[in-house]
């Protein structure tokens, strides 16, 4: 069971990466955004509870859904905002947009676009890190589409043959762009996927950060040990269009009125409430601590220069120093 201080920093995240969504989506209204934005609202707790069960030298490779993982492995909000802004002064120099950002000294794999060839990238690092003898896991993420790839299959399979430390998590939100679960798959329980490649597999309420983050702690020991990859598909809903251009207007009205009833930053907010672990003087200091943050990290973003035209032939192949 988390700590008092572990309770209020999960707290912290979830709001944080609640709060700088809703700041881009308010960018994006007024069209200072470059491209589009992509939340994922509704599922905090499956990229916080995940990433926070990571340890120091562990390896992360996020999705667009994961702003939060990329929160609690050390990029700050500027990053994000620069990044959708598209500044010189993001992450990526302003080459490559949203959530398109990675870093090797905070173990962070940047994002592939195309869905699934995550999986086997970080299978070739699970491997890396068996093959050094280190005790460090590889997390990355999948969306219930992107399940049907042939990348997630030669990922898992490689994986779980080689043992590697894998923690593969399906974020089952109901949809892929227009497509339900029902027309994705025949078999929408993805948990049982874990026993046909012969990796261990967990199922959990990914609206529930307490139960994503003691699920992914129990992953990633099962994957330390050496005993191979862990599949775990959180069940959540998408509560948001597929990104902010779309309003899900073939999403069923009743389906988002009852997981609103779920949301897990209201949940979790309720739960500490209720066993005394947060008061409400304690809940108002983080969420003005995150507001100016995000306030701040937002004019910060938007003073930052494009970049210029020059800029844009560097980087992209190996350059000698
Ligand atoms: C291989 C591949 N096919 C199609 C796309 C276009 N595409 C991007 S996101 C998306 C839907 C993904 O749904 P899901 O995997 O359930 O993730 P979610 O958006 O629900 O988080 C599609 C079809 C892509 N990026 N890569
Ligand atoms: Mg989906």
């Amino acid at each position: 069971m988390p700590t008092k201080t572990q309770l209020h920093e999960l707290y912290y995240w979830m709001q944080l990466t609640r709060i700088l969504e809703e700041k881009l989506v308010a960018l994006y209204r007024t069209g200072k955004v470059v491209g589009g934005v992509y939340t994922g609202r509704g599922q905090e707790a499956i990229a916080i509870g995940t990433a926070y069960a990571l340890e120091k030298d562990d390896l992360l490779a996020p999705m667009i859904r994961n702003l939060g993982s990329l929160l609690v492995r050390g990029f700050c909000p500027e990053d994000a905002l620069a990044q959708y802004l598209a500044r010189a002064t993001s992450p990526t120099r302003g080459r490559d947009c949203n959530l398109h950002m990675g870093d090797l000294g905070k173990g962070v794999i940047a994002p592939i676009s195309m869905l699934g060839a995550l999986i086997p990238v970080m299978a070739g690092a699970a491997l890396a890190v068996k093959i050094q003898k280190k005790r460090s896991v590889a997390l990355t993420y999948i969306g219930d589409g992107g399940t049907s790839t042939t990348d997630f299959h030669e990922g898992l399979n490689f994986a779980a043959v080689r043992k590697v430390p894998l923690v593969l998590v399906i974020e089952n939100n109901g949809w892929a762009y227009s497509t339900p679960v029902a027309r994705q798959t025949a078999n929408p329980e993805f948990v049982i996927r874990a026993q046909a490649y012969g990796v261990a597999g967990f199922q959990v309420d990914g609206n529930d950060v307490l139960a994503v983050y003691e699920a992914a702690c129990k992953a990633m020991d099962h994957a330390r040990q050496g005993n191979g990859p862990v599949l775990i598909e959180a069940k959540t809903m998408r509560m948001r269009g597929h990104a902010e251009h779309d309003d899900a207007w073939y999403v069923p009205r009743d389906e988002i009125e009852h997981w609103k009833t779920r949301d897990p930053v209201d949940r979790f907010e309720r739960y500490l409430r209720e066993t005394g672990s947060m008061s409400e003087e304690e809940r108002n200091t983080i969420l003005r601590r995150i507001n100016g943050e995000v306030d701040r990290a937002a004019e910060l973003a938007e003073q930052g220069p494009l970049p210029s035209g020059e800029d844009a032939a560097g980087g992209v192949y190996h350059e000698t120093t």
